[in-house]
């Protein structure tokens, strides 16, 4: 933890961590808003690969977790299956924190992109990434988590159901300013007719009552609705997700994210050069200003 210690907390970095479940779109989007940011923003961006069995990057990740550890060593070293091992992972990861800082310490002014591996359970029951980027937070990492999840959980309540539920008790866990999105949201728009409700009706949350509404009243389906009912309180007790939708291939929808993940995270623009606590209060102003820019630019 020496270098722990040696760390200024002058300085400030900032980025985002890419959360969700497998297969939810982390590593295209990481790919996609680091090409983007890079050539259409100016902005100095590194990603940072912390899945321990990514296989299908398809940027060049400035920092590597697979050559610290991949989930077939620890699988092979301690006869874990894959979930198990990627758990290992991720304490292994915790346990060489001054690896990751050291590594860090090498992209200072970059604007940090995470991709994250998908095993939801690291981010509702784990403690490993909450307490490696609780530690970053410390020093001087404004970070964000992007919480990524499938557009086609709206097709089902129970799957849309069950999604708020996960992206709740992410928020709760991993204690990061968030930002939830609807990934892959063109084939909603492809596939309308699949949808009981409009996409306003997902991505605001409001009222889930509706949502109620179209599961089936039978006998057999009685408690499970009780049971759905009681998860849609405790979501809207809590009042804290809402999402945003998200097409990959789509730069005004890459940049509507982008504007959420900089106000959340506090970014100003011009990351790579020094920043004043002028600077920082200022920093709605400075994401608008860059977002008005693009604007005039290329739409
Ligand atoms: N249609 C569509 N497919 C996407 C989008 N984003 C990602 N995908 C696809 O979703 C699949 C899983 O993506 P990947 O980035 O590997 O997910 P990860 O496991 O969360 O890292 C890939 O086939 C991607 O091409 C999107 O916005 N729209
Ligand atoms: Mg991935």
């Amino acid at each position: 933890m020496a270098l722990v210690k040696k760390v200024k907390l002058s300085e400030s970095y900032f980025g985002q961590v890419v959360i969700g479940p497998p297969g939810s779109g982390k590593t295209t989007y990481c790919s996609k808003i680091s090409t983007f940011y890079r050539d259409k923003l100016n902005r100095q961006v590194e990603v940072i690969n912390l899945d321990p069995a990514n296989d299908n990057m398809d940027y060049k990740p400035k920092i590597d977790i697979m050559n610290l550890i991949t989930v077939e060593e620890a699988m092979e070293a301690y006869k874990l299956g894959p979930n198990g091992a990627l758990m290992y992972c991720m304490e292994y990861l915790e346990a060489n924190f001054d690896w990751l800082l050291k590594q860090l310490s090498e992209v200072k002014g970059s604007y940090l992109v995470f991709d994250m591996p998908g095993q939801v359970e690291l981010y509702t029951h784990h403690n490993s990434i909450k307490n490696i980027f609780s530690l970053l937070g410390k020093m001087s990492y404004h970070l964000c988590a992007v919480h990524l999840v499938d557009s086609h959980h709206c097709s089902d309540a129970t799957k849309f159901i069950s999604t708020l539920l996960l992206s709740l008790s992410t928020m709760l866990q991993v204690q990061l300013p968030h930002v939830n999105v609807l990934s892959k949201a063109d084939l909603l728009k492809k596939n309308p007719s699949k949808l009981d409700f409009s996409l306003d009706f997902y991505t605001n949350v409001l009222d889930l009552q509706y949502l109620l509404d179209v599961l089936d009243d039978g006998p057999f389906t009685k408690k499970f609705k009780k049971l759905n009912k009681a998860i849609v309180g405790i979501i809207e007790d809590y009042s804290l997700v809402a999402f945003l939708p998200l097409d990959i291939n789509s730069d005004s929808s890459i940049l509507n994210v982008k504007s959420a993940t900089d106000k959340a995270c506090g970014y100003i623009y011009g990351s790579g050069e020094e920043r004043s606590i002028q600077a920082l209060l200022s920093c709605a102003v400075g994401a608008r200003t860059e977002t008005e820019r693009y604007d005039m630019d290329y739409i």
